[in-house]
Formats: C-alpha cells, structure tokens, sequence
C-alpha cells in the first residue's frame, strides 16, 4: 500500500491519478502551518512561536532550533507492555521494506516542512531497515541516505544529529560496547563507524551516544570496572574515525539513569561528566540532556542543565517531559511553560545553541492514534517553547533576578573571599577571621520573594 491509504475519499478520484509523490500523508495541515498570534482559536495554527520574531539579538528559529525526531513520530506505533500498536500510519504498511522506507521518509519530510521545523534526528534502523547481514543492513542504510539526501536539498531541512541504535537487536541484550563478548563489541563499533558516515554525509551537525543498554541488570554477573573502560574505548574510536573522516559535527553523550537497564553508567550529567573526565573525553563530547532523563534520575532539568554548563559541556536537548504520577520514561510532549521557560533561561545564560537545538523526543500517548494528533502535539510543544523563550528573555532583560543572586554572593570579593578562592587562606587564617569578627549576621534566601518574581512574568 502506498500514500494513498490516508485519503479521505478511496474511490478513483481525480487525486488518485496524480503520481504518487503528490498525494499527502498529512491532507489537513497546510503547506506551511501560519502564526497566528496568541487570540488564535485555530488549533493548527502557532499562537507563539514565529519564526521570523526577533528576541533579543536573534530570530524565534534561530533561538529554538526544533528538531523533529523520526523514532517516536514516524516510526512509533503506540504499542505499550500491555498492548498491541494504536497507531496504523499509511507511510508504515508497504510489505517491502525498503519501500515503506522510502514512504516513511516522504511523510516525515512533509510534515516537517508544513510545520516549518529546521532540523530533523534519527537512528540508523529509524530510517533503514535491518537485514540479514551487516553488508546489506549498511547497503540500505546507504541507499535511505541518498534518499534523505534529496529529500533535505528539496526542503532545505538539515539534520541536527544522527545516532546508531546499539540496543533494539536482541544481539545487544547484555550491552553494546559494555558487552561481555568483544564480538558484540565488534558489532557495535562497526554500527557506530556506519552511523556515523551516514550522518556526515547529511551534514548533521551532531552525533549522539545513548547508551541504551550500557549497563548492567545485576552486579553478580558484571564487571562493571572493565566494562565502563570498553565504553571509553568505543567513544575514543568515534572520536578517532571522526578526525579521520573530517566530520565537523559535535560528539555528544545522552545521560539517563535507568531503563531499559537496572543502572545505566551514563545515569546523570554529573556522572557522564566524570566518565569523560576519568578517560580523557571531555574535549571532545558535550551532553545532550533530556528532560524526562533528569526527572528519572531525581533531578530537576535546570539541575542537569546548569550542570553540563557550568562544565562548558551543554550541547543539546532532547525536549519532552515525564509524568511524575506514572514515574516511567513516559516522553510526552512539553507542554509545560513553566518549564519550558526554566531551560530557555539556561539555554540564553550559555549564550543559545550553537551545533545543538531542541529534539522532540517525545510521543503521542497510546490513544492520539491520528496522525493528526502529531501536528497538534508539535504545535503546542513548540508554542510552549516560544513562550518559554519569550518570558526567559523578558527575565534576563528585567534583570533583577541575576542580580539578587550576584548580590547573594558580593561579599566573597572582598580581599577575604578572594583568598579563600585563589587558594590563598588555610583553617588558621579562617580562625583568625572569626576571632576578630565574630558571629555571621542572619541572611534569608527569599525563596518566596524570587518565585513571586518569576510569576510575575508568567
Ligand atoms: C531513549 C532516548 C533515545 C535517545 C537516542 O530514552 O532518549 O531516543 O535520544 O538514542
Ligand atoms: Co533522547
């Protein structure tokens, strides 16, 4: 079955005989979804996010930098541990499977376009499916490549990262590159090298490393000391191949702390950040933090975020949000303007993006079964981004907010504050700082008062 299954009318009609790339997957959106100003009733139209609006030194789209990711929206089918996919996609039902490719990659071309988003992420087995060899897996990888290729020139989308999926095939049920048996390793690897070819060949601005399942389920049969060193290894090969073919994308690691595995190594920025440190990475990877990741790992985004920033090591986002009542990686679209201002503020203090932007790493809950729904899910989530921006800007241009934290921290530049930070004052001296100057006076930290201003702007 080809484009045609989405149509309303399934009689031969005059549409039936346009040639195939002419009938749409996604009939109801218009050409390009318009901006319609925040009084719009039109729910396929942006009430925010206008691309063109400057915000401070930049456009909207040059700020947001939105990413569609083609797992969960083109390639999801709403099946959950209890039941069967919801989702039946006219571009996924062909028997041959390099045409439902090729149809998958028409409808996710066409609907990023109508929504006007710039980028695009993918793994390797999103848009190519996996053969019998290795040889043939990388020949139709290769071959959706030249496809993509096309798709991106007529578009004018590009790709912000591209990935390897080293955790579906039941080959990687103990590991990728943390793998007992090198020959998985191996594998692994070679998945990597053609990953990463494929990405450059698009342009992609970014490669990630999620490490689905580089981890362990219990310690009684792992050897967790060696196979933390095995992943070092497999990121030091990428970063060499890398070099070696000229890729100018950034490198990036995914944290997350559990699922599919008991305990992930990668479980939190904090912990991804000693990983590079320990095996001499961290010049060449930053982070990509995603939100529902944090949340799992018993953090705030911001926490994650102004952590990989305060390491110069925020690189991208995947956005989306949990629900704290299911407490599992639900992924749902980020909705939340609240938290959608909380990143921007991180995302406009590290001075925005640079090779990052933000992936909607996110699905429609099992019962949106129409593909529809997709449009009124990246709609509302990129709105929630646009104001996200909007009231992050207008906090940072008011001020006040990183001026009571500068004024909360004066008094370490006194001459007694910069020694003790260069180094300069040992115990003794700290002593000798209390005997002549007694008991600290009582400083409150207006929790309140701040939440109060950040409402403010809501
Ligand atoms: C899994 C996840 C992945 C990565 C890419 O939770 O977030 O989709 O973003 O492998
Ligand atoms: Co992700």
């Amino acid at each position: 079955m080809g484009r045609e299954a989405l149509r309303k009318d399934e009689t031969a009609s005059e549409e039936a005989r346009k040639p195939e790339s002419d009938v749409p997957y996604f009939p109801d959106l218009p050409e390009r979804v318009p901006y319609e100003g925040p009084k719009s009733k039109n729910p396929l139209s942006f009430r925010h996010y206008d691309a063109s609006q400057t915000i401070g030194n930049k456009t909207m789209a040059e700020h947001l930098r939105f990413a569609i990711c083609y797992w969960h929206t083109f390639k999801g089918t709403g099946a959950d541990p209890f039941g069967a996919p919801t989702w039946i996609r006219a571009w996924d039902t062909s028997p041959d499977p390099m045409e439902r490719a090729r149809n998958t990659m028409d409808a996710a071309f066409e609907f990023m376009s109508k929504l006007g988003v710039p980028f695009w992420c993918f793994h390797d087995r999103d848009i190519a499916p996996e053969a019998d060899s290795f040889d043939q897996s990388t020949k139709n990888l290769q071959a959706m490549v030249e496809y993509a290729e096309e798709r991106q020139w007529e578009t004018g989308i590009n790709l912000l990262w591209g990935t390897a999926n080293l955790f579906s095939h039941p080959r990687y049920q103990s590991g990728a590159a943390t793998n007992p048996d090198p020959h998985v390793f191996a594998y692994a690897a070679a998945q990597v090298r053609r990953a990463m070819d494929a990405t450059h060949t698009l342009k992609g601005q970014g490669y990630v490393f999620w490490g689905g399942r580089e981890g362990y389920d219990t310690l009684l049969n792992t050897n967790m000391k060696q196979e933390r060193e095995q992943l070092a290894r497999l990121l030091h090969m990428a970063v060499d191949y890398k070099k070696e073919i000229g890729f100018q994308g950034q490198l990036y690691i995914e944290p997350k702390p559990m699922e599919p595995t008991k305990h992930q190594y990668d479980s939190d920025a904090e912990s991804c950040l000693n990983f590079l440190r320990e095996f001499d990475l961290l010049a060449h990877l930053k982070l990509n933090l995603e939100t529902n990741h944090a949340t799992l790992a018993g953090h705030t985004m911001v926490h994650e975020l102004q952590t990989a920033r305060n390491a110069n090591a925020l690189g991208s986002i995947d956005a989306n949000m949990g629900d704290t009542l299911l407490g599992w990686d639900t992924d749902q679209f980020p909705t939340n303007i609240y938290l959608t201002t909380e990143i921007m503020l991180e995302v406009l203090r590290m001075g925005g993006f640079t090779t990052g932007g933000l992936n909607f790493d996110a699905k429609l809950r099992r019962p949106s079964s129409d593909p529809i729904d997709l449009a009124y899910a990246h709609i509302g989530a990129m709105d929630a981004f646009a104001r996200g921006l909007q009231i992050a800007h207008a906090i940072q241009q008011d001020g006040r907010l990183d001026k009571f934290v500068k004024d909360r921290y004066a008094d370490w530049k006194s001459d007694f504050g910069q020694n003790i930070l260069a180094g300069k004052a040992n115990l003794a001296d700290c002593e000798s700082y209390i005997l002549n100057s007694g008991e600290p006076t009582q400083r409150s930290g207006r929790q309140e008062m701040l939440e109060n201003l950040i409402n403010g702007f809501m």
